[in-house]
């Protein structure tokens, strides 16, 4: 029987890799490392060392600061009782302060947990943000992992703190809790009159399911030559081996054109990032450039108008919430 890679895997062990010494002013990492089975069944079997570091140390910090306040507020939500706090964890949230605060600083019980909590979670990830970028930097590597991950962080900020701000409400954000995050998704889609007709919405979800095939592509691709060493990627792309050869043969033969060892990483890359910074876009137009993209699809003639019903949209009346 042939080799069979998708359950499979190859465990390497030997003497534990522990890297190259660190810059003069740097922690040190940690002096444990190990091989575990259940890791190598997933991964890579070497756990350890790891390099905390100030910026990891105060990220942990301030995440578990953040982490702490949510798991808090949602147990006092349920007079401190554990039992209903394990039932209802899912459904539990620490909402934003109501809109009649605006941007000001609520009392605590009313939207000033949930800003101390934003704080300290934006904190958390602009510095693991930063460790990303550091650490690349310190392996003499490009900055690429930071940058994709900015990406990312741009719609977290877009939806938690730039459009509130310019909404002029903390009240626009998005609560903490798991339901509670999607119910307010729902509304928002409603509220500004269904996000389908976004075109930014549209972009990001073509990007996101574009991510997935390309995933597939790619994942599937390397498997399929894994037996002519194709996962060894790098020399693939300084010295073309057999490998590379057949998979881009593979592309060419199915679908007349194919990707390089090298620019399907750029593929990837593109098409992730993509995703979030057009949806930040997106969410950044809905309520401060547009009301209503319903309405806005029918001015720019992608969506008809239903038949009258007599029915007006309340959004469109005068009075409405802006
Ligand atoms: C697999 C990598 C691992 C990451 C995981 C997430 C937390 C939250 C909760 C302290 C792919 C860790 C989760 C740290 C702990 C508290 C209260 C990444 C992988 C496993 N969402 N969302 C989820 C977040 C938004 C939406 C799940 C975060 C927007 C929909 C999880 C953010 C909108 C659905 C989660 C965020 C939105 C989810 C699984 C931040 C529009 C689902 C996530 C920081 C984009 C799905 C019950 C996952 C689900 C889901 C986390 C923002 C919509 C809890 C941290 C406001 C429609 N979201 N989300 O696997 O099952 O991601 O929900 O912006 O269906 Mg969400
Ligand atoms: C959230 C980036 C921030 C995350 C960060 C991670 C931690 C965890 C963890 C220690 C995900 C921080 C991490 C804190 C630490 C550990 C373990 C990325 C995030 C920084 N939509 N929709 C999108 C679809 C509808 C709505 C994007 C599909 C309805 C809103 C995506 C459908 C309504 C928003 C997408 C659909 C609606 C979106 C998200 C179908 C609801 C957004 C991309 C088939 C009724 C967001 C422009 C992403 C956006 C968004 C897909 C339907 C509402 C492409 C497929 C019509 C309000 N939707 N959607 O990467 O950007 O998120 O919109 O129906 O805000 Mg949508």
């Amino acid at each position: 029987m042939g080799y069979q890679n998708i359950f499979t895997q190859v465990q390497i062990r030997g003497p534990v890799e522990t890297g190259p010494p660190l810059p003069h002013g740097d922690f040190p990492r940690t002096e444990t490392a190990g091989y575990s089975y259940l890791m190598g069944l997933f991964a890579n079997a070497q756990l350890g060392p790891i390099y905390l570091g100030r910026l990891g140390l105060a990220s942990i910090i301030c995440g578990l600061i953040a982490f702490e306040i949510i798991g808090l507020n949602m147990w006092a939500s349920v007079n401190w009782d554990p039992v209903q706090f394990v039932r209802q964890l899912f459904w539990l949230a620490l909402e934003p302060p109501a809109p009649k605060y605006g941007l000001s600083i609520p009392p605590l019980a009313e939207g000033g947990w949930w800003l101390m909590a934003g704080f300290f979670l934006t904190t958390a990830i602009i510095l693991w943000w930063a460790r990303t970028y550091r650490r690349a930097r310190a392996l003499g590597m490009g900055t690429h992992v930071a940058w994709a991950f900015a990406a990312a962080i741009w719609l977290y900020l877009v939806l938690g703190f730039i459009r509130p701000v310019l909404m002029g409400s903390w009240a626009e954000a998005v609560p903490f809790g798991i339901f509670p995050h999607l119910d307010w998704t729902a509304a928002f889609s409603i509220r500004y009159g269904n996000l389908f007709y976004n075109p930014f919405h549209c972009f990001s979800i073509v990007f996101l399911y574009g991510s997935t095939l390309l995933f597939a592509m790619h994942g599937a691709t390397i498997l399929a030559v894994g037996r002519y060493g194709g996962e060894r990627e790098l020399e693939q792309i300084t010295d073309r081996g057999t490998a590379s050869e057949r998979a881009a043969l593979f592309w060419r033969w199915t679908m007349g054109f194919n990707a390089t060892m090298e620019s399907i990483h750029r593929w990837a890359w593109w098409f992730a990032v993509l995703t979030t910074l057009t949806g930040g876009i997106g969410i950044l137009l809905t309520g401060t450039v547009v009301d209503n993209w319903y309405l806005f699809a029918v001015e720019h003639g992608y969506a008809t108008q239903y038949p009258a019903t007599g029915i007006v949209d309340p959004s469109t009346l005068p009075g409405a919430p802006q």
